[in-house]
């Protein structure tokens, strides 16, 4: 029987292609080969300020465009973490057998409290939620960047102390740290990461950007004065950015990138990036466009909140009565 992996995506913010080539791809990789588990974790991301219009439009964004790159629904159970009207009452409960010490010892929180002096309690318990979303749909693995790994070990060491005080109930999950895949840098700064979060719109290309606007960012991408399409991130990290675009999107290595352009200037080669990348945007953009117009979408999600309510609900049944809550 196929292993279960589960993942949580926080819907903050549009895509980048950093994120298509670094992780979306990964996870292509990794539906052929697990029982796959894909929500959307809009419950974490109330843990900071958000405006109800925006976060209600990327809830479905997300999906939909997850599903436009290659995710593909049979292969994977997608659901909203919200829908689940027991996921709650499950945190709850496991809040009762976590403590303030370890909680208040997360990296994220101490990172996050340390930027922002009113932050709210849920900001605290935010690793308790996820070990609730994990545990109660007995998760194997958890592909996680490394920055999540500490919340995946707490989740284990929540089961283990549950599991002893209580009985056998939940499975210990593993972390699975993410590989990592080529970086793709900003395109105006690029000895920095192509992140979601940046202020500098120009260095970033988004899955949902106007096509023309893409095509621009990649013309007046950072480049230098050598004028020869050579690999050398240390000395030519603009150019081997491009190079690393090219190479991620068409498969050809970058010798052979090398050679397909030794006779090029740089306005040809970014121009040739922009053509790929553009192609395999608007391909994306065009099924996207579909899937958010067409009830599909909450066909899917519908099918998954009913399987994901049918796990976790048997979870929550069970911890209330070893608990003793309720009647009998
Ligand atoms: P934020 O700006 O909010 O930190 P981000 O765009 O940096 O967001 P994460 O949410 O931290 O992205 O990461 C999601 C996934 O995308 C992770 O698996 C991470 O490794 C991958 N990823 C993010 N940025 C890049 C990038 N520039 N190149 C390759 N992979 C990336
Ligand atoms: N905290 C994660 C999102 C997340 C998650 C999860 C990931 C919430 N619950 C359960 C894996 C398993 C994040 O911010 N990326």
């Amino acid at each position: 029987m196929k292993k279960r992996i589960l993942t949580g995506l926080q819907p903050t913010g549009v895509i980048t292609l950093g994120n298509y080539i670094g992780a979306i791809k990964q996870m292509i990789e990794m539906q052929e080969n697990y029982e796959s588990y894909i929500f959307i974790a809009d419950m974490h991301a109330i843990t900071v300020n958000q405006d109800p219009i925006v976060l209600r439009e990327n809830i479905k964004s997300l999906v939909a465009l997850y599903l436009a790159c290659g995710i593909d629904p049979k292969k994977n159970t997608i659901y909203i973490q919200s829908d689940n009207p027991y996921i709650g009452g499950i945190s709850w409960m496991l809040e009762c057998n976590s403590y303030y010490g370890e909680l208040s010892r997360m990296t994220q929180f101490k990172d996050k409290a340390k930027k922002n002096a009113n932050f709210t309690s849920g900001l605290l318990t935010y690793p308790v939620l996820m070990a609730a979303d994990i545990l109660s749909m007995d998760a194997d693995y958890v592909p996680v960047g490394v920055d999540q790994k500490q919340h995946v070990e707490l989740a284990r060491d929540i089961a283990i102390r549950f599991n002893n005080k209580y009985g056998e109930m939940f499975k210990i999950p593993e972390p699975i740290l993410k590989k990592v895949g080529t970086k793709i840098m900003d395109l105006q700064t690029p000895d920095k990461k192509m992140s979601k979060s940046s202020e500098n719109q120009k260095g970033v290309i988004r899955l949902l950007d106007d096509i023309d606007v893409i095509r621009k960012k990649i013309m007046s991408a950072t480049t230098d004065s050598e004028m020869v399409v050579r690999f050398d991130p240390e000395n030519k990290p603009g150019i081997s950015n491009l190079i690393n675009i090219y190479s991620s999107l068409t498969n050809k290595s970058i010798e052979e990138i090398e050679m397909e352009f030794k006779d090029s200037n740089y306005g040809n080669f970014k121009s040739r990036v922009a053509d790929i990348v553009v192609d395999v945007i608007s391909n994306i953009q065009n099924k996207y466009n579909e899937i958010l117009n067409s009830d599909y979408l909450d066909e899917i999600l519908d099918s998954g909140m009913n399987k994901n309510i049918e796990i976790s609900k048997e979870f929550y049944q069970k911890m209330k009565k070893v608990i003793g809550l309720g009647r009998n």
